[in-house]
């Protein structure tokens, strides 16, 4: 409770000491969301009072609601028993509550909804919230007409993503698999999201979505309001028959072809500059309708991506991303971890737990210690840096050894460095000349800016010392005295 209080009254200081002028009419609102992975529902709805809001996320993608599995794995939350919202993560009571205080915070919720599938237990069992089940069996809810029974392969579990009706009819890692082009099938799951809505979330994260013929989400989902946002998971397989742009049609995707673009460029040090947005990228969803991130709870834990385990590279990649002008950015913030399955820490009850994040600071988590990574100064400096460059183009960069820069036009100036050299590196720049606060250090405007924050821009050109696995960023909005 004190530490909170604390947190509001530093969080109100900011607001309030304020060394550069006001917001200008440039300025957008960032569109960040924020994906934290396995938070309960009564801990995010105070990082959205004391951290989120003030920092100016949109929204957070929270883990599933739904009644799970029994078990100590976090991916039980994706093994759904019933469509009750009693979870580990919290009651109803708690997610309704999460939902109103973040919105009053100015922050959405994005809920994520397993709606492809069931348990993936093969013996009869009961669910956290006491709903029994068996494979193909939900009491009152679903009985085996309802499921999926694919007979393309031996045991009717997905054996070869090339071909599309057993990654649509039969089951991902043996999950028991909805017949989703049943009208009977899509009104309840329309119905589940329905509640969802009714709860006031802002949007859904359609888990597995692949597994799901476009057509069938589509139904699912047309019943929504207008305004509430679709993310759709479908994981791009460059060589796969189901591909991201088939769910464009009734929502966003989440683009994985952007961090693993990213990625390599950051471990080799040796940049190149992605085509203009307005243009699209290869490999890319049109950028209005890409959801793109670093990393998210499957890639932390899979693919090679840059990852809270790459230290100072995972700080730049975030800064990249946040820097960039391409789709929504979605920041990761989970929990360290030594044991891909090992679930988030929980108390004697077996609720999963989660102590607030200090704004500002950057702990070095131990495994089961959450990351903070929406806290983190150089995260909250990048929102307020996307703030003040709104919809100002990123404009072709710069490289010298391994560090990396370049403008939003006329707005602001980033730059990384990927090596173990210091760079100084000039980036041409149509801001204004004078001295400016570097906000990667500084947490963004407001705050007095830290010894060594102060960056010259004279002569058309922007100069940034960064020292290894540094970063820098300006912006005309926080333009030093
Ligand atoms: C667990 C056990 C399994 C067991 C199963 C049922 O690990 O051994 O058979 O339970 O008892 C998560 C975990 C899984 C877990 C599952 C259910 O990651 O380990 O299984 O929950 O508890 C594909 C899908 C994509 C999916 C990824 C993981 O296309 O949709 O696999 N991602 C989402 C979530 C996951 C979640 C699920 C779906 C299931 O984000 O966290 O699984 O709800 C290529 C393809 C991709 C494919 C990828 C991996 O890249 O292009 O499409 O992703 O390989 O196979
Ligand atoms: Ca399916």
């Amino acid at each position: 409770m004190r530490r909170a209080v604390v947190a509001v009254a530093a969080a109100a200081a900011l607001a309030l000491s304020g060394c550069s002028a006001a917001p200008d009419a440039a300025e957008a609102e960032p569109d960040v969301g924020v994906q934290l992975f396995q938070w309960p529902w009564p801990a995010i709805a105070e990082e959205c009072e004391n951290t989120l809001g003030p920092a100016g996320f949109d929204w957070v993608l929270t883990s599933p609601a739904q009644e799970h599995v029994v078990g100590e794995q976090w991916w039980v939350s994706y093994q759904p028993v019933s469509y009750r919202l009693e979870s580990r993560l919290g009651t109803r009571e708690e997610f309704a509550d999460m939902v109103a205080r973040c919105r009053e915070a100015g922050v959405g919720i994005v809920a994520d909804a397993v709606v492809n599938h069931m348990t993936g237990q093969d013996e009869p069992g009961t669910g956290w919230a006491g709903s029994t089940y068996a494979h193909t069996e939900y009491p009152g809810i679903w009985s085996s007409a309802d499921f999926h029974a694919c007979g393309l392969t031996p045991d009717d579990d997905i054996r070869d993503y090339d071909v599309r009706a057993q990654v649509q009819t039969c089951e991902l890692v043996n999950l028991a698999d909805l017949d989703t082009a049943s009208p009977r099938v899509r009104e309840r799951l329309g119905a589940f999201l329905a509640d969802l809505v009714s709860l006031g979330v802002s949007g859904v994260r359609i888990d597995a979505a692949k597994h799901m013929a476009a057509e069938d989400v589509a139904a699912i989902v047309a019943p929504l309001p207008d305004d509430v946002r679709v993310i759709s998971e479908v994981i791009r397989g460059p060589l796969e028959p189901i591909q991201p742009e088939e769910y464009l049609g009734f929502g966003d995707v989440f683009e994985f072809s952007y961090a693993r673009d990213l990625a390599p460029q950051l471990r080799s040090g040796i940049f190149a500059d992605p085509a203009p947005a307005a243009e699209g990228r290869a490999m890319h969803v049109p950028a209005d309708q890409a959801v793109v991130f670093v990393d998210n709870h499957d890639t932390e834990r899979g693919e090679a991506g840059v990852t809270g385990r790459d230290g100072d590279l995972y700080v730049l990649a975030n800064v990249l991303l946040l820097a960039d002008d391409f789709g929504t950015p979605v920041v990761y913030s989970g929990y360290a971890f030594d044991d891909r399955d090992a679930g988030a820490p929980t108390g004697a009850d077996g609720r999963v737990v989660a102590d607030p994040c200090t704004p500002g600071e950057h702990p070095d988590a131990a495994a089961g210690e959450r990351t903070c990574t929406h806290a983190w100064a150089e995260v909250a400096g990048m929102l307020d840096f996307r703030r003040a460059v709104g919809d100002a183009p990123r404009l072709p960069g710069v490289a010298d050894a391994a560090a990396y820069g370049f403008e939003r036009e006329g707005r602001g100036v980033v730059g990384v460095n990927a090596g173990d050299e210091s760079v100084e590196l000039e980036v041409p720049t149509s801001m204004p000349a004078g001295e400016y606060c570097d906000v990667v250090l500084s947490g963004g405007r407001g705050a007095d800016c830290p010894d060594g924050g102060a960056v010259i821009v004279a002569d058309g050109v922007a100069r940034l010392s960064l020292a290894p696995g540094g970063a820098v960023a300006i912006h005309v909005g926080a333009r030093l005295p």
